[in-house]
């Protein structure tokens, strides 16, 4: 396929998969909007709105946020980017069949990226992530530590580790995702939008997810 000027796309994987890193890195090589359901989520929690105090207690347990509500809380946004002139990904959303259907309705998408990580692996990792709230940038100790220990790149602000990071929580986030992928993989499989990736590390994956979108899309920068 020639590379098109605008792309409609999500990104899919367990937790802690690199779905936020492989993503920050597509935005900014191919020049794409990203959207990110736990973003969201974590700012309407962190601002006490009615719908984000309704989401938190599913949040901060590792469980799924029900789907009329996620639907509530993403939908503006879904019908933003159905319009946007620009290209995007999706980042964390659809998590159900239910939410894929809905976003069939609303967005379809062109191109859908699934990452494919060990699980041993993601349990190590996320010991180490630490977030900077306010931006959703992340950090990993092992991986891409802060320039000061504890502390945001960009603003000096402290960083936190995550509600949901425990281990109990990742471990029951993990089990879900093992229940609910499947179907919504198979449903993109059917459509023929389904472009799978695996490896450890997302400095494997990430060329390979290059390649692939530059198939698609004319990269902003070249690798
Ligand atoms: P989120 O926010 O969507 P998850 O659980 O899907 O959360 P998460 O945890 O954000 O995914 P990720 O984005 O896949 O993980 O991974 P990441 O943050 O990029 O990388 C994880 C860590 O590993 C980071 O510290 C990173 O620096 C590091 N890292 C990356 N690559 C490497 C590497 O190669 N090596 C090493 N050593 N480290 C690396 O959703 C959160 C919650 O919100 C709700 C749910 O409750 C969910 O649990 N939610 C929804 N509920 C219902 N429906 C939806 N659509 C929902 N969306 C969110
Ligand atoms: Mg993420």
């Amino acid at each position: 396929m020639s590379a098109s000027r605008r792309l409609s796309s999500l990104i899919m994987g367990a937790p802690g998969s690199g779905k936020g890193t492989v993503s920050e890195r597509i935005v900014r090589t191919f020049d794409m909007l990203h959207v990110s359901s736990g973003d969201i989520l974590r700012k309407m929690i962190r601002d006490k709105t009615e719908l984000g105090v309704q989401a938190d207690k599913f949040v901060s347990n590792g469980q799924l946020v029900p789907d009329d509500l996620m639907l509530k809380i993403i939908g503006s946004e879904l019908r933003r980017l159905s319009s946007a002139d620009s290209s995007w990904l999706l980042d964390g959303f659809p998590r159900t069949k239910p939410q894929a259907l809905s976003l069939f309705e609303i967005a379809p998408v062109q191109v859908v990226i699934s990452l494919d990580v060990p699980f041993d692996v993601i349990i190590d990792r996320v010991k180490g992530r630490w977030i900077h709230p306010a931006s959703g940038r992340v950090y990993n100790t092992d991986f891409n530590a802060p320039k000061v220990a504890g502390r945001d790149d960009e603003t000096g602000e402290p960083l936190v580790q995550r509600e949901d990071d425990k281990p109990e929580s990742v471990k029951r986030r993990l089990e879900i995702y093992s229940q609910m992928a499947g179907p919504i993989l198979e449903f993109y499989g059917q459509q023929n939008v389904l472009a799978q990736f695996s490896g450890n590390t997302t400095n494997e994956i990430w060329p390979k997810v290059y390649e692939y979108l530059a198939t698609k899309i004319e990269p902003k920068e070249k690798l």
